[in-house]
């Protein structure tokens, strides 16, 4: 029979369950953006043109927390971004502004975070947890020649180009980018070519969060921001701790 006291410490731990809101877990931050992506029915045309229908149904998200770099202008950047979802592939578009576009380091594996470089970070099963030499998540560093790349298990970075499909346009002002992303679990195996991408359904909650590395022509990158703020701790982490991660919903 249960003693007076733990009945009560029992009671008050089943109310803090219930009053705590669905996505605030101990593996991630507190206060993760929640983004409720609808579902396209077509696959969608990769050109960095947001002509698809399915486009005006998704809200946009800003991309505007400042992690690391000194304050910046509206004409030096702004960003946000939209989610949608076909069962084969997430799609994701950006909308931003930057003032000068950089490609210094040629070679796609040397320093890409100090180009200009669009961040996405998926964490498939919303594990949250360390992703920095495994594959609980990826980071794919989106380069201006839309090449994927990430750190593999071998601990080096490598390209996952063939995970994701990416164009970009200017217009009027701003750069439209589209793409398409395959989506793997954890147990994704580099230089294997046995890999499936995982076919999605709505209810699904997966990890995101989205950010970009703005070089204007310095050595090093002179922002980056995204779309997660970080309460504490390094702010560039997002390419170890998944713990900072929004949830992205699927939903019908
Ligand atoms: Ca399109
Ligand atoms: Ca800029
Ligand atoms: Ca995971
Ligand atoms: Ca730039």
């Amino acid at each position: 029979m249960l003693n007076a006291n733990l009945r009560v410490c029992l009671a008050l731990a089943s109310l803090v369950l219930m009053a705590a809101p669905a996505l605030a877990d101990s593996a991630h931050e507190e206060a993760r953006t929640e983004y409720a992506a609808p579902k396209s029915a077509q696959a969608l045309t990769v050109d960095g043109v947001a002509d698809e229908a399915i486009w005006q149904e998704a809200k946009w998200q800003d991309i505007a927390n400042r992690w690391l770099g000194p304050e910046y202008s509206a004409e030096d950047f702004q960003g946000r971004y939209k989610v949608v979802w076909t069962t084969n592939k997430i799609y994701l578009l950006g909308e931003f502004v930057d003032d000068i576009l950089i490609d210094t380091h040629r070679d796609p594996l040397v320093q890409y975070w100090d180009d200009d470089c669009l961040e996405i970070f998926l964490d498939e099963d919303f594990s949250g947890g360390d992703h920095q030499f495994n594959h609980n998540a990826f980071a794919y560093h989106m380069s201006l020649d839309n090449q994927a790349i990430d750190i593999g298990t071998g601990k080096v970075a490598r390209s996952y180009s063939h995970h994701v499909e990416s164009r970009w346009k200017q217009q009027g002002g701003k750069i439209i980018w589209e793409l398409a992303i395959d989506i793997y679990a954890a147990d994704y195996q580099d230089d294997s070519d046995s890999n499936t991408p995982l076919s999605l359904s709505a209810g699904k909650i997966l990890g995101l969060m989205v950010a970009y590395c703005d070089n204007d022509g310095s050595e090093l990158r002179e922002n980056f921001i995204g779309s997660e703020a970080v309460p504490s701790g390094p702010k560039d982490r997002g390419w170890i701790d998944a713990g900072l991660f929004g949830a992205l919903v699927l939903v019908e």
